[in-house]
């Protein structure tokens, strides 16, 4: 009989939420997942591959904030994010084609959390704008940031007191002549290029 205590909602692993259409998170408003687990449906979001194209679980608008949630596999196109963005606690178990998107104008704070299992990119930056990343955890990885390739605006990109491992290309990226990044205080582990693109004089690690 004390089997049943053990089955549904009483796990202590609960079954992940699948999401079907893309969570909105509106602006300034908070989603807080409470440490519970997500996945994209396959069919509707995107199977989490490296096809490009695939929609997001969670859109924010500007100002929203995305809090305690594990995004595990399938994880489509991860995260977007309109204008600013704060991500707090927010865990990738499984990177899909990516985990995030700066998708307009805006700073991205991620705070806590981490990203697993990336086969390229982690952050992907499609707009001018800062990224701001602090205590963080990433392994098995492409690239950690990556603004997009053969733009031009302007993107500040920092990393702080971090742990990063396996990264096959390089932590921050991007061909920007006007973009910057600023390591501080973080680990490293088999990491093949802190930094790959910056104009010289435009990174600094310490
Ligand atoms: C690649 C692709 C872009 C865009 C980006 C993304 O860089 O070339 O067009 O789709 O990925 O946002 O995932
Ligand atoms: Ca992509
Ligand atoms: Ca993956
Ligand atoms: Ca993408």
């Amino acid at each position: 009989m004390l089997i049943a205590l053990f089955v549904g909602n009483y796990s202590a692993h609960a079954a992940p939420e699948v999401v079907h259409k893309t969570i909105l998170v509106k602006a300034g408003e908070v989603y807080d997942g409470k440490g519970k687990t997500v996945v994209a449906d396959p069919d509707t979001l995107g199977d989490g591959s490296q096809k490009e194209a695939q929609k997001p679980i969670f859109k924010l608008e500007n100002n929203a904030t995305l809090k305690n949630v594990i995004i595990a596999a399938p994880a489509a196109d991860g995260v977007h994010v309109y204008g600013n963005g704060t991500i707090s606690n927010v865990t990738w178990e499984d990177v899909g084609e990516d985990a995030l998107t700066l998708k307009e104008p805006g700073t991205v704070n991620i705070t806590g959390g981490g990203a697993y299992h990336a086969y390229d990119k982690v952050f992907q930056i499609n707009a001018e704008g800062t990224i701001n990343i602090k205590n963080f955890r990433a392994d098995d990885i492409g690239k950690l940031v990556r603004q997009l390739g053969g733009s031009t605006f302007r993107v500040n990109m920092t990393l702080d007191n971090s742990d990063i491992s396996n990264v096959k290309d390089s932590i921050l990226r991007s061909d920007g002549p006007n973009s910057k990044a600023k390591i501080t205080n973080t680990r490293y582990h088999n990491v093949k290029q802190l930094f790959k693109g910056f104009k010289s004089g435009n990174t600094s690690e310490s």
